[in-house]
């Protein structure tokens, strides 16, 4: 037999649950996941996959495929429609499965129905996860399921819970890299404020672009083009995605949620940072109790909120009006007696 390249020296895995994993943006996660792409080359993971019953048969037909890709880095993906057992001795929890908005469904019967997903799943997180547990809530409406999972996980501590908004970075990053001619990794000092909705804040008012670089960066002074293009595309590019794919982000959405955990698990860039939904503490004048995007950079772990920032009038306006909508979805959890 012929000898063949020594093994690489490889970690312990890392032990992954993800909800919702027969969904679309399960089926573009997963082997992006079990690929290496989210904790790099030397990490193997170990995947644990979350369905409702009438999904884990598809869901199974997913763990086929990924077992097709023979991906060196997957250590195992086994599928249950039990949340204890599904979170056991998670590392990471992404949270994709969520309730959709029927027709004829008002805001508080969509956040009563993604309660009842994301409270017992935060309580089995709380009891069944490894105690160094990381949890992405990715499922909408994301930042108030993620309030309603973190208040039914009282041994965990809070910043250990986020809301997915780096699609919504991502997206802005790539509207400035197409007005102004740089690349994406060549911009830095965007943030996404407020709600994972339409009444997010992108906010281009302290980026920076690389040394050097051929770009137009007076554009971004372009008051109009901002208000009228730039932040309406941005915050409504989840609609115009499904207008023209017929359905809506799965590839981006999943992309977002490996840049997400990989800079969570790895740091973000020395002198960068990225947007996060976070729990307010009153941060930048954000009412206190409600999930937030904010700047954030990760340090061994960590999720920390860039401090000092200058907000301009304008810019103040309109994180208000995003985060009072995060308030009035935390007042109607609150009313169902949910948070
Ligand atoms: P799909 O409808 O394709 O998949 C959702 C999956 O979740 C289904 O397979 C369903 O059976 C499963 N599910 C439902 N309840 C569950 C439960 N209690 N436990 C486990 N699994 C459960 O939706 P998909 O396109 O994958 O989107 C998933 C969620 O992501 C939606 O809520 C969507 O709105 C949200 N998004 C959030 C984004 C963000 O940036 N925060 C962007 C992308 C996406 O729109």
């Amino acid at each position: 037999m012929m000898q063949g390249a020594a093994p690489r020296q490889r970690r312990e895995p890392v032990t992954v649950t993800v909800t919702g994993a027969a969904g679309q943006i399960g089926y573009a996660l997963l082997p992006r996941i079990a690929s290496g792409a989210m904790f790099g080359p030397d990490t193997p993971v170990r995947l644990r996959l979350l369905e409702i019953p009438a999904a884990v048969r598809v869901a199974e037909g997913v763990v086929l495929e990924l077992e097709d890709c023979a991906f060196p880095l997957l250590a195992g993906a086994d599928v249950f429609d039990d949340a204890a057992q599904a979170f056991s001795g998670a590392n990471y929890a992404i949270l994709v499965g969520a309730r959709p908005r029927q027709a004829g469904m008002e805001r508080a019967d969509l956040l009563a129905a993604n309660a009842g997903i994301f409270a017992p799943q935060g309580e089995a997180i709380n009891e069944h996860a490894a105690q160094d547990v990381r949890v992405l809530v990715v499922g909408n409406p994301a930042n108030t399921n993620a309030l309603i999972a973190q208040a039914h996980a009282p041994d965990v501590p809070e910043r250990r819970f986020t809301a997915l908004t780096r699609l919504d970075h991502n997206r802005a990053l790539a509207q400035i890299a197409r007005r102004t001619g740089a690349g994406t990794d060549e911009i830095t000092g965007l943030t996404i404020w407020g709600n994972h909705s339409s009444t997010q804040f992108p906010d281009v008012s302290q980026v920076r672009f690389a040394a050097g670089v051929q770009a137009d960066i007076a554009a971004l002074q372009d008051r109009q083009w901002l208000e009228d293009e730039f932040i309406p595309r941005v915050a409504k590019r989840g609609t115009e995605i499904i207008d023209v794919r017929g359905a809506s982000s799965a590839a981006s959405a999943a992309g977002a949620v490996v840049d997400h955990i990989h800079d969570w698990a790895l740091g973000t860039p020395a002198g960068e940072w990225t947007s996060v939904g976070l729990l307010s503490h009153g941060e930048y004048g954000v009412p206190e109790g409600v999930f937030s995007s904010f700047p954030a950079i990760s340090r061994a772990g960590d999720w920390q909120i860039v401090p000092d920032l200058e907000l301009e009038d304008w810019a103040r306006a309109r994180i208000d009006a995003s985060t009072d909508e995060l308030v009035a979805e935390r007042d109607a959890v609150r009313a169902l007696g949910l948070v």
